[in-house]
């Protein structure tokens, strides 16, 4: 307690800045220790331009952006800690070799960067080995044209089955045709930049990503995923 009264007392100007950060955070696992930094994200080059070409859309898409996202402030000393994950997939001809594409660095979208699950409802999992604070999710179906992917869900459990303790921290399904739950949350345009999701610091050892094909394939196309964290205390 004499420690806390202490830091009351006379709080570095860092250690304040830190704490409101944490409150705009808002209900994440922000510590009060923690410096907030911009999460730096290496974008591949943008494939294509301009507005889409007339495809069918749902009334929850967001628009297409046209400027850069704005940073994500974190906890300094995230990692990104997919490459070290051990991944398996919905789609048992997915080899291992074919899901190591995932997290091989490699977002471009040529033809070689991009792999294909079946059609349906699919997910690719990662097993990060151990639990985990995971602050930002990063995705990349395939940016090699203009496309909305379908039924987005991102999950995180204590168990490679997910049924403990599972928590959904992204889900656009909001017609529910993937049968988990009804989202709130909205469509969007593929694009360089990746799809970022604010996790807010959410524990688990595994994350799956849900997709239903897109406004061009039944197919699911996956390019590359990233998860920042750090291990949970
Ligand atoms: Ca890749
Ligand atoms: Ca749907």
């Amino acid at each position: 307690m004499k420690l806390m009264q202490n830091s009351f007392r006379r709080p570095a100007p860092r250690a304040v800045l830190s704490v409101i950060l944490a409150t705009l955070v808002g209900g994440s696992a922000v510590r009060a220790a923690d410096q907030l930094v911009p999460l730096d994200i290496k974008l591949p080059s943008p494939a294509f331009k301009g507005t889409p070409k007339d495809i069918q859309l749902s009334s929850y898409v967001e628009p297409l952006s046209d400027k850069p996202r704005p940073p994500m402030m974190v906890p300094a000393g995230l990692k990104n800690v997919a490459p070290d994950a051990k991944i398996s997939s919905s789609d048992k001809n997915a080899t291992a070799d074919i899901l190591a594409k995932l997290v091989d660095g490699d977002k471009e979208a040529s033809d070689q960067s991009i792999f294909y699950l079946r059609k349906g409802t699919q997910w690719v999992q990662l097993d990060l080995g151990s639990p985990q604070e995971i602050f930002a999710v990063v995705i990349w179906h395939a940016h090699n044209a203009a496309k909305v992917y379908h039924d987005v869900i991102v999950q995180v459990a204590d168990d490679p089955d997910f049924i403990e303790n599972v928590k959904t921290v992204f889900n656009n399904d909001q017609d529910n045709t993937s049968g988990l739950g009804v989202g709130t949350d909205r469509e969007f345009f593929e694009t360089h930049e990746g799809k970022l999701i604010d996790t807010k610091g959410v524990k688990g050892r595994y994350i799956r990503f849900y997709s239903k094909g897109s406004t061009e394939s039944a197919l699911n196309e996956y390019t590359e995923v990233e998860v920042y964290g750090r291990p949970a205390k």
